[in-house]
C-alpha cells in the first residue's frame, strides 16, 4: 500500500491510500501517552477522515518499537502534564479532552480499527475499546490503571466494557488493575484477532479491503444500529439521522422540499402507505 502523508502534526502522523485513512500516535518515548495537544491533532485527523468521502476506514495504532523495544498502542492521558482537573497543555488549562475524541470515533459513520501492537492501558485502552473492531499482535497488553493512579473512567470505559467482556470480568479488569495478554483478550471478547507483530498493519489492510467491498450505507447503519443498543437518545439520534438521510434520497421526500420551494402543496398521494 502506498500511504500519502494527510497532514503533518506534532503527535501523531496521518496517512492515506485506497480508501484507508491510517492514524497513528507518534510518542513512543511516552508509550504513546496522549496530552491535550495529541488529543486536539486526533480529533483534527478523524474528522478529516469522517468528512472525507473516499474513506471507508481508518486504521487506528501507535508508534513504535520505542530505543529500548517495547511498542504500545497508547498508555492513556499523560501523567507528567496532569492537572488539578485534568491534563493540562501550553495554554494552563486543565481538559478531559479524550472524551470527545471517544464520541467522536464511536459515532462517526466510517469503521474504525484499532491495530494494538504492546500495551493499550488505562486511556488508551479505553481507546482501542471504542473502536468498531481491535485487532491485536501477539505481544498485546490489555489493562486498566484507573484505581491505580487515581483515575477512572465511568463512562464508556466502564459501561461499554461491561458490555463486551461482561459485568463480572469487567469489574475484575477495573478493581484488580491486571494485566491481560493478546490471547486473554481474545479469550473474553476484547479484540478480534491476534497476529503476528509482523503481520499486524498487513491485517488491518486486509480487513479494511474486505469492508470497503461492502455497501457503505448498510455498513453506516448497522454502527449506528450496534450504538443505539447502548447509548439511549445520542445513540437513537445517530440511528435516525440515517432514516433521515435516506429518506431525503427518496422521491417522496424530495416531493416536499420541491413543493415548498414552488410554492404549491406537496403532492404525496402518488406514494403508497406500505404494508
Ligand atoms: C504502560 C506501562 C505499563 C508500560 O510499562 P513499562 O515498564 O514498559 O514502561 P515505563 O518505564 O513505565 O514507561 C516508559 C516511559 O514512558 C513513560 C514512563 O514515565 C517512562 O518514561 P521515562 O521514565 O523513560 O522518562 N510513560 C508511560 N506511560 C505514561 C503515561 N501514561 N504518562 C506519562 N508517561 C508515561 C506503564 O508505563 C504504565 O503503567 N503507564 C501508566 C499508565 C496509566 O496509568 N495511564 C493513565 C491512566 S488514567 C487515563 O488514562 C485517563 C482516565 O482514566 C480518564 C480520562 C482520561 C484519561
Amino acid at each position: 500500500i502506498n500511504w500519502q502523508t494527510a497532514k503533518t502534526y506534532e503527535d501523531i502522523l496521518y496517512h492515506k491510500a485506497d480508501g484507508i485513512a491510517k492514524i497513528t500516535i507518534n510518542r513512543p518515548h511516552k508509550r504513546n501517552a496522549f496530552r491535550p495537544k495529541t488529543v486536539f491533532e486526533l480529533y483534527d485527523a478523524f474528522c478529516d477522515a469522517r468528512e472525507d468521502t473516499s474513506i471507508g476506514v481508518v486504521l487506528f495504532t501507535g508508534a513504535g518499537p520505542h530505543t529500548d523495544g517495547k511498542y504500545a498502542f497508547c498508555s492513556g492521558g499523560d501523567q507528567s502534564v496532569r492537572g488539578h482537573a485534568g491534563y493540562v497543555d501550553d495554554d494552563g488549562i486543565p481538559r478531559l479532552n479524550v472524551l470527545d475524541l471517544q464520541r467522536l470515533i464511536r459515532s462517526m459513520p466510517k469503521v474504525v480499527i484499532a491495530l494494538v501492537a504492546g500495551y493499550a492501558i488505562g486511556g488508551g485502552h479505553v481507546l482501542h475499546l471504542i473502536c468498531d473492531l481491535t485487532i491485536a499482535a501477539d505481544n498485546a497488553i490489555f489493562g486498566q490503571t484507573g484505581p491505580k493512579v487515581g483515575s477512572f473512567d465511568g463512562g464508556f470505559g466502564a459501561s461499554y466494557l461491561a458490555r463486551i467482556v461482561g459485568q463480572k470480568k469487567a469489574r475484575e479488569i477495573w478493581f484488580l488493575c491486571r494485566q491481560y495478554n493478546a490471547q486473554q483478550a481474545l479469550e473474553m471478547g476484547l479484540v478480534n484477532c491476534v497476529v503476528p507483530i509482523e503481520q499486524l498493519e498487513a491485517e488491518g489492510i486486509q480487513w479494511a479491503r474486505e469492508i470497503l467491498e461492502k455497501s457503505p450505507i448498510a455498513i453506516r447503519c448497522l454502527k449506528a444500529a450496534f450504538n443505539a443498543d447502548c447509548d439511549g437518545q445520542a445513540g437513537l439520534q445517530e440511528l435516525a439521522g440515517n432514516a433521515t438521510l435516506l429518506y431525503y434520497m427518496t422521491e417522496e421526500g424530495r416531493e416536499g422540499k420541491q413543493a415548498f420551494l414552488e410554492k404549491r402543496p406537496p403532492n404525496f398521494h402518488q406514494y403508497p402507505w406500505l404494508p
